[in-house]
């Protein structure tokens, strides 16, 4: 047996020991504290698929593996594609076995073989279990892969004939191309002359953005890079070629919208080239800014002294233009002139209303396109989606 006092010495250096370990060294006598790993989720990007389902792999990572079973909860949030037209949502929680550093988890997005805007959804991460997140959100890219377009055939229609008139003209627009015997592409911006134009940011192409299927014509704005310009798109007119002086014009098609989208169909005097505008006069049937999709413009523009004047009417339906296919008309007489949608009145215009030379009894030519941004309508924003159609069933001049 140790004497007292050496036992009393050990007692007390042990002691010593024991409270500067720890007071100043953790490691040296206790576990280590483990500390949680974060979660990240990458962004994905894939082909729509063409039959059936495609499915959108996610994987969630660990920054390092646990000892516990980490949990997250995993939603999808509509972009511009839109669940469940698009893609099948998600609210699940997912776990990560302890030692595992990843899971997967699959979005099954909803295919078809028509074209449309690339479109996206997100992936939430939220409400962690032994972990932390350290990316919230997989961004996730619905790529277009179809060049058919969808062609519904739905909406308003008209005869093929009307009593006690003749059908004069008519581009039932049922082939494969443009017929050139009718129509012209203006081409550009209408620079660098700036005969035409309202600060527009469209470049128009001589036919790379005009499709023909099912028996429409199909004008494409797109976004993209061409001339200075962001976008793309198509005008066509029939001067020197197609002219009229009255009669009843049935103009049947479905058109864009969107904040910044511009379709129209509209009419110059055709001493446009001699004359210039507005002298020449303007007659427009139907004009729509994208952000009202259901408000209908129709205007005459003329010369009143040296500058230019208008006369614009409007008329608001019950749903979206775009919708479906609606008639755009005209009904036009010596001092008359009447515009209407699905047969109802937008507008009726007469030499009372104009303060000049009334300029809309002579001929007059067509023009269609869809504009993007400019002066009236603004820019896209982000809400605008591109591309956007504008389909075009016929035209038929009856007199
Ligand atoms: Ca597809
Ligand atoms: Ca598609
Ligand atoms: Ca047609």
């Amino acid at each position: 047996m140790l004497p007292k006092f050496t036992m009393k010495y050990i007692f007390l250096i042990f002691s010593l020991l024991l409270f500067s370990c720890k007071k100043n060294d953790t490691d040296c006598c206790l576990p280590p504290v483990e500390t949680n790993p974060t979660i990240s989720i990458d962004a994905l990007s894939l082909a729509e698929g063409n039959t059936g389902t495609t499915a959108f792999n996610f994987t969630i990572k660990l920054n390092k593996a646990s000892s516990k079973t980490v949990s997250v909860k995993v939603t999808t949030k509509n972009g511009t594609a839109a669940a469940p037209k698009d893609f099948t949502s998600l609210d699940n929680t997912i776990t990560i076995s302890p030692g595992e550093t990843t899971a997967k988890v699959t979005v099954s997005v909803v295919a078809d073989e028509f074209k449309e805007a690339d479109e996206d959804f997100q992936l939430m991460l939220s409400e962690p279990t032994n972990a932390s997140i350290e990316t919230a959100i997989g961004a996730a890219f619905i790529m277009n892969d179809d060049t058919k377009f969808e062609v519904v055939e739905n909406g308003y229609t008209t005869p093929n004939s009307y009593a006690g008139m003749n059908l004069v003209w008519a581009d039932e627009f049922n082939g494969t191309s443009l017929n050139a015997e009718n129509w012209n592409y203006d081409v550009g911006d209408g620079c660098p002359n700036c005969g035409w134009g309202n600060n527009e940011l469209q470049y128009y192409t001589a036919g790379e953005n005009l499709y023909f299927q099912s028996g429409k014509m199909i004008i494409e704005a797109r976004k993209e890079n061409k001339n200075g310009k962001s976008y793309t798109s198509t005008r066509l007119t029939s001067m020197n070629k197609k002219s009229f002086k009255f009669g009843r014009i049935d103009f049947r098609a479905k058109i864009p919208s969107g904040q910044g989208i511009w379709p129209a169909f509209w009419m110059l005097g055709d001493n446009f080239p001699t004359a210039g505008w507005p002298a020449c006069g303007e007659i427009d049937i139907l004009e729509v800014l994208g952000q009202q999709p259901s408000k209908i413009y129709s205007t005459i523009h003329f010369k009143s002294g040296n500058t230019s004047a208008r006369v614009e009417k409007s008329l608001v339906t019950a749903t979206s233009l775009a919708d479906e296919f609606h008639v755009y008309s005209m009904i036009w007489e010596k001092d008359k002139i009447k515009t209407m949608v699905d047969d109802k009145t937008i507008a009726e215009f007469d030499p009372s209303q104009v303060s000049a030379t009334y300029p809309f009894n002579e001929k007059f030519f067509f023009i269609m396109n869809i504009a993007v941004g400019g002066n009236w309508p603004g820019s896209p924003n982000a809400t605008t989606y591109f591309p956007q159609f504008m389909m075009v069933d016929y035209i038929r001049v009856f007199q």
